[in-house]
């Protein structure tokens, strides 16, 4: 671990926006107000949720920071900033949202273990950095493989932060070598976040980025690369961030019964407006994002303003004056949309979004077809009310 290290109390934190609503200090995770995470397409980093598990690694020698790559490889290396910025810079728009997003209005279903979170964890980010697939060709392995000739097929990120749940150890996580030397899979080994370095909470000075996958596969603070044949066995892969049915509980739940979850689901959420909202009679213009895993791109977004019997579609956009087409050459693949539409508020009303992705893949009605005991993956659909109030005028 040189030049980086993970200290074992929070007394050194790097500085924070005010603005952010702190869910856990210490680890610190923190989301924005709703309004301020859909004031632009990019999130500032400021208004970037922060997601950790330890406190904030420290890097005190940029000259001797570096990663190893090993594992079953015949050359494992050492390598360091500069071999990442010599590799081609990729600039790539990339949304990545905790598995936890929504989980605050699942536990109200039924209790939930996690951090409890609004509809924030979330962001969308131009991440600049190497792609992993040209980093790993620097240790003999092809583009394109799906198994080294030694017999790996998982790709593992090992950070140097340390987390209770891994008894003081470093987060970990691995991705499928098949995605790792696929370069239109676009895994970053990213040094940067909207142009400039990363930050401290971000990952500084190395992160990796998989897009259209849960946020907890997306390493920050590298370590080191080890190339295996099984997928990572981190508290975070193997008992943590995993699907389970509603039958689950925390007597009867066998966690190698499920895979690690990786895409996420279709999501949307309206951020113009709180879980509550008290309203002039008239129009009010509803806004949020919406955004699907894998890369898949958003084909619509439904609105309604009686509770879901009837629905008008919202229009989608990502950059001012460029009409979003799901899918398209034009479209940021990775990245969210935004949604908005105009609606005549009569009377109060639950207002609710939907949206569907281009494989037509559709929210849930209801959280409780999805509850599952973590609190992951709350995708159901997204409601809030609106009681018409008289203006004072
Ligand atoms: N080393 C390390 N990487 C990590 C984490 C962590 O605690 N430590 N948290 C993960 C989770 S659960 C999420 S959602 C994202 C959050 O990234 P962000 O803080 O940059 O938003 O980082 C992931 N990478
Ligand atoms: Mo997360």
């Amino acid at each position: 671990m040189p030049g980086i290290r993970g200290p074992s109390e929070y007394s050194q934190e790097p500085p924070r926006h005010p603005c952010l609503k702190i869910n856990s200090k210490e680890p610190f995770n923190a989301e924005p107000p709703r309004p301020a995470l859909i004031s632009s397409y990019v999130t500032p980093v400021d208004f970037f949720y922060k997601r950790n598990h330890g406190p904030i690694p420290i890097v005190d020698d940029m000259e001797r920071y570096s990663i190893s790559i090993t594992g079953l490889i015949d050359n494992p290396k050492q390598l360091f900033m500069k071999d990442i910025w010599n590799l081609p810079k990729y600039n790539v728009a990339a949304t990545l949202q905790c598995a936890g997003n929504r989980r605050t209005a699942m536990s109200k279903t039924r209790t939930v273990k996690g951090v409890g979170w609004d509809v924030a964890a979330i962001g969308n980010a131009v991440w600049g950095g190497a792609k992993l697939a040209d980093v790993l060709e620097l240790v003999g392995i092809p583009k394109l493989t799906s198994v080294t000739p030694s017999g790996g097929k998982h790709v593992e990120f090992v950070s140097i932060d340390k987390c209770k749940e891994e008894n003081g150890g470093s987060y970990k996580a691995s991705i499928p070598l098949s995605q790792a030397t696929n370069p239109v899979a676009d895994v970053l080994v990213a040094y940067e976040m909207n142009g400039e370095p990363l930050n401290r909470d971000h990952g500084y000075p190395l992160r990796v980025v998989v897009p259209g996958v849960i946020g907890a596969r997306s390493v920050k603070w590298l370590d080191s690369i080890t190339i295996i044949t099984e997928e990572c066995q981190g508290f975070f892969m193997q008992r943590d961030y995993k699907m389970f049915p509603p039958s689950v509980n925390w007597e009867n739940i066998n966690w190698s019964s499920r895979r690690p979850q990786m895409d996420f689901p279709v999501q949307c959420a309206i951020c113009s407006l709180e879980d509550v909202n008290i309203v002039n009679p008239g129009k009010i213009t509803i806004k949020g994002y919406a955004v699907s895993g894998g890369g898949r791109g958003i084909e619509r977004v439904d609105l309604s303003i009686d509770g879901g019997k009837t629905w008008v579609e919202a229009t989608r956009y990502q950059k001012a004056g460029v009409p979003y087409i799901a899918d398209d050459m034009s479209s940021d693949k990775w990245a969210w949309v935004f949604f908005e539409a105009n609606v005549d508020i009569p009377k109060s009303a639950e207002i609710v979004a939907k949206a569907v992705d281009i494989a037509a893949n559709v929210q849930p009605e209801n959280v409780e077809s999805i509850w599952n005991l973590r609190g992951i993956l709350n995708t159901s659909w997204h409601r809030v009310e609106v009681r018409v109030g008289r203006s004072n005028m």
